[in-house]
């Protein structure tokens, strides 16, 4: 570690200028402000804009978890894993995602689209605005990456290769052990009120989360479907408005660093998780109607995933078998999936480390109820019936669970 030289806001320019890709995408002769804007939990993002108005961010992996510090080591190579994705994901539907313009693999930087215009869709849901359209697009870019960077869309050399190169073990292990295991089995990083430690235990205790959970990892350890994002929260999401109205202007999804070849549901699931964990917010807050609009937007999501996949589906390189009954069982498949994974989310966010700002910021009393709801959903879920795995009917289903646990 003592050989990384870390980007900082004092070296920024001449790192910009020893980059002749970057040369006009910022004038830095005539800088207005550069600064460090990083809220993740694993690296620096920094921010830099000219007197022009045009902007760039850099963003540097770090040897370590940003989160904890130097005593949690990770490889840096994930920013090429971030690179690549992004790179194959914006080939694929690029209004939806960040556009990337220069990468060095030997610091670990990738360089990438300014979006000072938008803002985090987490933040802008904690500060109860509305991007409509949002959730739907997001789920047009699963659908167009499911279809595009499968066996559906790729020829198989293709694909055999991007698969060897998205192998990502240190980020995939992160997510094995963060959103699957320790949940269920502490691990020391784990944290609750005291007021809903009675609620941890349960879920532990509870077998048929435990069995859920085992298939859920189960499949994200060996569904080998598709170049998944791999860690689409609404925190992996930016948002622009329209001015003077609720309409989303633009949305694009960033931060693919756990991008690997995994299960198409796994992305679905964790938008669902946390549009679930936004309304577990509003329905704390007293603000019902925003809870179901939040609600709501799991089948927005669903919705335009669903109607990407079919539409890119007659173009798929091998209809030989894969006729229009395989698209139907992938589509039932991944509905079902889809709500597994955002029960894992869910929980792992009230237990486990790494924690959502929208619960978090919520005073004391009224988490409590908050994430009582989250995991009471969490094992509702996991307890839906076959053939009742609808978008609409799970959230509803889930709706009624929050509502009833929150704090009175
Ligand atoms: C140690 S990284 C913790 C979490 O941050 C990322 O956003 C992922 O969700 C990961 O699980
Ligand atoms: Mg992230």
């Amino acid at each position: 570690m003592s050989d990384y030289e870390f980007l900082t806001v004092d070296t920024l320019t001449s790192y910009i200028e020893s980059r002749p890709v970057l040369a006009g995408r910022v004038d830095t002769g005539a800088l207005a402000s550069v600064e460090e804007i990083g809220d993740g939990n694993l690296n620096l993002v920094f921010l830099v804009k000219d007197r022009h108005g045009r902007g760039l961010c850099l963003k540097q992996a770090l040897p370590y978890v940003r989160m904890t510090g130097e005593g949690w080591p990770m490889t840096p190579d994930r920013a090429r894993h971030e690179v690549e994705s992004l790179k194959a994901h914006h080939a694929l539907i690029p209004d939806h995602v960040v556009e990337v313009f220069d990468y060095n693999p030997d610091r670990y930087i990738i360089a990438m689209e300014d979006l000072s215009d938008h803002q985090v869709w987490r933040g802008a849901l904690n500060q109860g605005l509305r991007h409509d359209g949002a959730a739907e697009a997001m789920g047009t870019y699963v659908g167009a990456v499911a279809f595009g960077t499968s066996a559906l869309g790729l020829e198989r050399d293709t694909l055999a290769d991007a698969l060897a190169a998205a192998v990502n073990p240190a980020l995939c292990t992160i997510t094995e052990d963060l959103v699957f295991t320790e949940p269920l089995v502490d691990a020391g990083r784990n944290s609750v009120l005291p007021a809903n430690e009675k609620d941890a235990a349960e879920l532990a205790g509870d077998d048929v989360m435990v069995r859920a959970m085992g298939r859920a990892k189960w499949l994200f350890m060996t569904k080998a479907e598709a170049l998944i994002h791999g860690d689409l929260h609404t925190g992996s999401v930016m948002v622009r408005s329209v001015e003077g109205s609720s309409q989303c202007g633009s949305v694009k999804a960033f931060d693919s660093e756990f991008a690997f070849y995994g299960p198409v549901a796994f992305d679905l699931g964790a938008l669902w998780g946390n549009y679930i964990i936004a309304a577990a917010r509003a329905f704390a807050l007293g603000e019902d109607e925003r809870a179901s609009w939040a609600l709501g937007l799991v089948q927005q999501t669903w919705d335009g995933f669903e109607a990407e996949f079919r539409r890119r589906w007659p173009s798929r390189l091998d209809p030989r078998v894969w006729r229009d009954g395989t698209m139907e069982d992938l589509l039932r498949d991944w509905e079902a999936e889809a709500w597994l994974f955002a029960a894992a989310k869910m929980s792992r966010r009230i237990v486990g480390a790494a924690k959502t700002a929208d619960i978090e910021t919520l005073p004391a009393e009224l988490r409590e109820g908050a994430a009582r709801g989250v995991l009471q959903a969490a094992r509702t879920l996991v307890r839906q019936n076959a053939g009742d795995n609808g978008p609409r009917s799970g959230a509803d289903r889930i709706g009624a669970v929050l509502a009833e646990h929150r704090t009175r």
